[in-house]
């Protein structure tokens, strides 16, 4: 089954409105800071599937956000995003030098423009949620640079990437393979579903419901992520494929089998999707998210 039309259409115009967004940001001024801003449009321009820009789309939409409000903080998190893909591609992380089908930042340029791409990239994010135009209620725009913040730090993306590292070490059982991921992975794909509510200034049973969505979401994603690394070739995928097995990582396919995660990853989204189930038809476009996890081939 592929993946729905409706959903491939709104996924690449989020996509489009992201890039629009950041493109208008992210001018080339002249002089030597030019490359800099060229290694920030190389990693945040180019490739990628825009799932987080969709999910974030997606959700403020449910609750009637202004798209202007909801692409200034996809852009945003589409910011913290790249720049981590940047970094993890470095040689003191994961070492890689393929992303999105192409010389990963470190190889197009240099180490030390990719750490400092990453870091103006990390730092942009704050700057287009902390403006006006991202919300006219600073407790809103508080709100997101909190959320992003926590999301993205110590306790979310940070705290999972230092986890994955130390890995091969700790022989990590499915429970922590899984708490691992919901930092690492589930986090800022958690920001992009919750962002739309708080947007919308949602009550919390909603919000709850979308946060339990996020995590089976989060979690599908990532052990659809394990799958394809076994299954998938690096040139379908973009990047190197069979890198974490290669490393002794625990990965969710080493410890239930290619079979069982798979059968895990459609648990996963069959959970995610019942829990939208307070939002009726007009949650359509985040239950093809849920199905797109499950069928992605990259
Ligand atoms: C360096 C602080 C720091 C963190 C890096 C997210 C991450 C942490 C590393 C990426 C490694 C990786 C391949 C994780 C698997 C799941 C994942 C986040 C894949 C990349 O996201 P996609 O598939 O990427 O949405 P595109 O290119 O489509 O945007």
């Amino acid at each position: 089954m592929p993946e729905s039309a409706d959903f491939t259409k709104a996924r690449e115009q989020a996509t489009a409105l992201v890039r629009a967004q950041l493109n208008a940001i992210l001018r080339v001024p002249q002089g030597p800071e030019k490359r800099l801003i060229e290694a920030m449009r190389y990693a945040a321009l180019e490739g990628g599937k825009g799932f987080r820009p969709f999910l974030c789309l997606a959700t403020s939409q449910l609750f009637d956000v202004p798209q202007s409000q909801a692409v200034r903080v996809a852009a945003a998190l589409e910011c913290v995003h790249c720049y981590s893909l940047a970094h993890d591609d470095l040689p003191a992380m994961d070492d890689d030098d393929l992303r999105r089908g192409r010389p990963s930042l470190h190889k197009a340029y240099d180490e030390a423009t990719a750490i400092l791409a990453g870091d103006a990239l990390l730092t942009l994010a704050f700057e287009i949620l902390a403006d006006p135009a991202t919300h006219p209620e600073a407790s809103i725009r508080l709100a997101l640079v909190t959320n992003l913040a926590r999301a993205a730090g110590m306790n979310g993306m940070v705290g999972g990437q230092t986890l994955d590292i130390l890995s091969p070490d700790l022989s990590l059982d499915v429970a922590e393979l899984a708490r691992l991921q919901a930092l690492k992975t589930g986090a800022l794909i958690g920001f992009a579903v919750e962002a739309g509510a708080v947007l919308g200034a949602i009550d919390a049973p909603q919000t709850a419901a979308l946060n339990d969505y996020a995590q089976d979401l989060g979690l599908a994603f990532q052990i659809a992520d394990d799958v394809l690394d076994v299954t998938g070739a690096s040139q379908t995928l973009g990047k190197t494929a069979g890198k974490d097995m290669a490393e002794g990582k625990a990965t969710f396919v080493s410890l239930l089998g290619l079979e069982g995660a798979r059968q895990e990853t459609e648990k996963r989204a069959a959970s995610a999707i019942a829990h939208l189930a307070p939002f009726g038809p007009e949650a359509e476009p985040l239950r093809q998210a849920a199905q797109f996890v499950i069928l992605r081939k990259n």
